[in-house]
């Protein structure tokens, strides 16, 4: 793929028009085959069979272990609550440490239930939590790791379980964003004594709303199943505090035809990754975070670190800039947990105790990629880079002099147009 050239354009952050009419989002759902998923539900109604572990969820679990290999893979409402059953599940209590750099759910699932996360630093490389960290943060009342696979890249799974084992402490994972991934030729859902995935609509593989727990336990899994649904055994017997976490009939649906369609989806996002790269080869100020491996990855996330040390712009200059294009990349996960309102108390500490966090955190951006988006859209964005890094002193200029609110959060969905491919980009 060729740099596209925009010409004399001007850029929209300096009043030129944006090179996108409709927002280009991170985040669009994939959605497989329509038709078999009106078929689904046609079945679904039909049958007057809506949610309490119906066919479709029986039939949605059945291919998710198919896939992980896991003795159990138990599907649920969402991934915030099957890590809140499953951290409660495991005994897990006191304090557990947890990486600050992730979406906050991680953090919250452990808070909103009376334990305290221990955030602790990442390795800059890798962006996962630094086992060389973890056992100065253990004191008597750790009972657990929470280690989390950000962007899909596995973190060092045996690393954790060493020091898991020598302290006596439970390990689980947040594999939110590593279905389909493996690690040292294991797929992700084998480590630990349990994995979390989410299925949200912004994920390569999406259930609308949903997540499921991996384990090869039988005891964690029989208490993860009662859990989820109220702790019931049987009609009217509850044994168990629970809560209300099952997954719907309609997601299993959705969850079923997306996954008829996950080669299909994991090659988009591939092909997308390799855009990018092409793209932003040679761009000093601009690195791509790896992504090959070697094992299967689903490529979910485009990470680029943005490097202002050569003069260039900054992270938040570039959103700008490309917010302005209508190119709503994130800065995920800015600022970081520890910075956020209901853990600021725990980590006060002035100048930051978390310093790969806080700097990683600054430097990072998620670009749009899945289904919704093509090769032409991002060579588009990629021209757009490049224009912006070229006329970087004006961007600045102008940034200065009219700074935008604070790098927005994107529109909400009603927003951003009809789902499905982008309208793509203004030539
Ligand atoms: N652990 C980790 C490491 C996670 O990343 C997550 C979730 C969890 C745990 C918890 O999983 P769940 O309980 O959600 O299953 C989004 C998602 O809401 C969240 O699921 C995800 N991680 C996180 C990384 O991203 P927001 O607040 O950025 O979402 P939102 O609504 O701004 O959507 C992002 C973009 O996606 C929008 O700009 C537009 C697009 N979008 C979104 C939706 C919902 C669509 O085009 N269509 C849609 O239906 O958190």
């Amino acid at each position: 793929m060729r740099l596209v050239s925009m010409g004399s354009r001007t850029l929209a952050i300096l009043g030129g028009t944006p090179a996108f009419q409709q927002p280009l989002h991170v985040g669009r759902p994939n959605v497989g085959d329509r038709r078999r998923l009106a078929a689904r539900f046609d079945e679904m109604l039909d049958r007057g069979w809506l949610s309490n572990n119906g066919p479709l969820v029986q039939a949605f679990e059945r291919e998710l272990v198919r896939r992980v290999g896991t003795r159990h893979c138990i599907p649920t409402c969402n991934a915030t609550v099957a890590l809140e059953v499953t951290i409660r599940a495991m005994g897990l209590g006191g304090e557990v440490i947890v990486p600050s750099f992730t979406f906050v759910a991680t953090a919250h699932a452990l808070q909103i239930q009376g334990i305290t996360p221990v955030f602790c630093d990442i390795d800059p490389a890798s962006h996962n939590i630094d086992p060389a960290r973890v056992e100065a943060l253990i004191t008597p009342r750790t009972t657990g790791i929470l280690g989390v696979h950000l962007w899909g890249r596995p973190c060092d799974t045996g690393a954790l379980a060493r020091i898991a084992a020598r302290h006596g402490l439970h390990l689980l994972f947040d594999a939110a964003h590593a279905f389909a991934a493996s690690h040292e030729k294991t797929m992700i859902g084998h480590f630990g004594e349990a994995e979390v995935f989410s299925f949200h609509a912004t994920k390569f593989i999406n259930t609308f709303e949903g997540g499921a727990v991996a384990t090869n336990s039988d005891a964690l899994a029989e208490k993860v199943r009662r859990m989820i649904n109220f702790g019931f055994q049987g009609y009217d017997s509850v044994i168990a505090l629970g809560t209300n976490g099952k997954m719907s009939e309609a997601s299993a649906a959705m969850g079923l035809t997306n996954l008829d369609s996950l080669e299909e989806f994991v090659a988009v996002n591939r092909r997308n990754y390799e855009c990018y790269r092409e793209q932003l080869d040679g761009l000093e100020a601009i690195r791509l975070l790896d992504m090959h491996s070697g094992e299967p990855r689903n490529y979910q996330y485009v990470i680029a670190e943005v490097d202002d040390s050569g003069g260039g712009l900054t992270r938040d200059e570039l959103l700008s800039v490309l917010h302005a294009e209508n190119v709503l990349a994130r800065r995920y996960f800015y600022p970081g947990c520890h910075r956020m309102a209901p853990y600021q108390r725990e980590s006060a500490a002035p100048g930051g105790w978390l310093p790969n966090t806080d700097r990683v955190a600054a430097r990072v951006l998620s670009l749009p990629t899945g289904c919704a988006v093509g090769p032409h859209d991002i060579s588009v964005v990629g021209a757009v880079i490049h224009q912006a890094l070229a006329e970087r002193a004006r961007v600045r200029a102008h940034l200065a002099q009219d700074p935008p609110p604070q790098a927005a959060r994107p529109l909400a969905t009603h927003a951003a147009g009809p789902p499905g491919r982008s309208s793509g980009p203004v030539d």
